[in-house]
């Protein structure tokens, strides 16, 4: 058996033998007595090596380990309140498993304070930091909280191809592949085949994949790979979609900060009420036009316009009733020129957005033509509207976006382990 224990398991007794292992944090020679700070996903232990116990061979040896070396120590917890940690361990053994070579690339002790390119191409080392680790025990517990929401709901987790033969929405920002003697593309988003299952009696699906967009822009919210989380139902219109949608979310933060390690990012964030309050797009502009802007009806709103609307909504919104112009083809038309799309937003910041859908294949059709689309090159797609296609609606949710707002970071990058921006590919 490597250990017998985590440091957080240790922490909890007293008199009795361990043995843990992890890497080297930390050490202090004192003369006669050392410390060494071990660290394991779980926190930290103090090992005191004192000489006249451990003998000057071992002393010695043990004193000389480099930071980052990964050990074991097999001896007595105690409890001390001259540690910091309440707790110490008194080792009998201490057993090298990787000596780590010197200097470090990058300081793992040390606050976070590298600049983001040198934290990427360490990666490794930066994701050993625990404020760092914590980013991503919220991630993980965040998406534990969704899918207990859309399985509750009996939604059926899916996946759907991402090498695919056509843009999903319609645009330009597609990563071509090469696929055997055909041109291909990775897909934007699963929203063709969600909706496809939907004909297909499927009544709700979700999945959780990635998502590719070969956008140019490279900013601290943009990745040329996200996770989306897209969900659709059956049977249910924009008001359904948006209700699991916030249940979701409101899960989502509440197993992220009841996670002990939340504390780590230092941050107060309080489990958000629902509903969560619905504006719509006329309503959303008329804000933005009282406090001096010239926004026209049927723009898509600026950051400036953005930045006024965080300031007068709550935390998290909705802005409904969006012009169909700027929606993409397969939103379902409201009153002539609206539509029954939604947006959800965290203050200033596009959150997720989605949708009832047009499931009548006339109209479609017709939205798409007068999108510039050519509906021939979505024939997989329209085919599933020919043949009994209940209405239906759904929503895509950018997993970073939301780990940023609930863990507070700054960057979108330091949301995914290895991020993919408009420069980096590597690691
Ligand atoms: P949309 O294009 O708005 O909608 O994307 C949905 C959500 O995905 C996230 N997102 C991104 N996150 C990081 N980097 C990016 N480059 C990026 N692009 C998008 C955002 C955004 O709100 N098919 C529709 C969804 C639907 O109607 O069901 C769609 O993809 O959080």
């Amino acid at each position: 058996m490597f250990r017998t224990h985590t440091t957080k398991e240790a922490s909890k007794l007293d008199g009795e033998e361990v043995k843990v292992c992890g890497w080297i944090h930390d050490i202090r020679v004192l003369g006669r007595i050392a410390f060494i700070i071990l660290r394991d996903r779980y926190g930290f232990a103090q090992l005191t090596l004192i000489k006249s116990l451990i003998g000057n061979e071992n002393f010695k040896k043990y004193t000389k380990l480099t930071r980052e070396s990964v050990i074991c120590a097999r001896g007595k917890v105690q409890k001390t309140e001259q540690a910091k940690l309440g707790f110490e361990i008194l080792p009998e053994e201490i057993e090298v498993l990787n000596q780590a070579e010197t200097p470090l690339p990058l300081g793992v002790a040390d606050k976070v304070s590298a600049d983001m390119e040198t934290r990427i191409e360490n990666r490794f080392l930066d994701l050993r930091k625990p404020e760092v680790l914590a980013v991503f025990i919220a991630r993980s517990n965040i998406l534990r909280g969704i899918r207990e929401i859309l399985s509750e709901e009996n939604f059926i987790e899916v996946h759907t191809p991402k090498i695919v033969a056509t843009a999903t929405e319609g645009g330009t920002e597609l990563f071509p592949v090469k696929y055997f003697e055909k041109d291909a593309f990775l897909n934007q988003s699963p929203q063709l085949y969600k909706q496809i299952l939907m004909g297909s009696g499927f009544d709700k699906v979700f999945e959780i994949a990635p998502a590719f967009r070969a956008e140019e822009h490279n900013t601290t919210r943009h990745l040329n790979e996200f996770i989306s989380i897209d969900a659709e139902m059956s049977f249910a219109d924009d008001e359904d979609a948006m209700r699991i949608l916030e249940k979701g979310i409101q899960n989502a933060i509440k197993y992220a900060v009841e996670d002990e390690s939340f504390e780590m990012l230092n941050r107060n964030l309080e489990v958000p009420k629902i509903p969560f309050k619905r504006i719509t797009y006329d309503e959303a502009l008329d804000i933005i036009n009282s406090r001096g802007l010239n926004m026209e009806w049927g723009e898509d709103f600026s950051t400036e316009a953005l930045k006024i609307l965080g300031e007068e909504m709550d935390d998290f919104y909705f802005i409904t009733k969006w012009p169909l112009e700027i929606k993409p083809f397969y939103v379902l038309p409201h009153e002539e020129k609206y539509s029954k799309a939604f947006d959800l937003m965290h203050r200033d910041k596009e959150l997720s957005s989605g949708a009832q859908r047009n499931h009548v294949y006339e109209s479609l059709v017709e939205v798409m033509k007068s999108k510039g689309l050519n509906p021939e090159s979505f024939e997989f797609y329209l085919r599933a509207f020919i043949f009994g296609m209940p209405p239906h609606a759904g929503w895509g949710l950018g997993l970073e976006r939301l780990v940023m707002i609930i863990t507070g970071v700054k960057n979108i990058r330091e949301c995914v382990i290895f991020p993919r921006d408009r420069t980096r590919l590597i690691p």
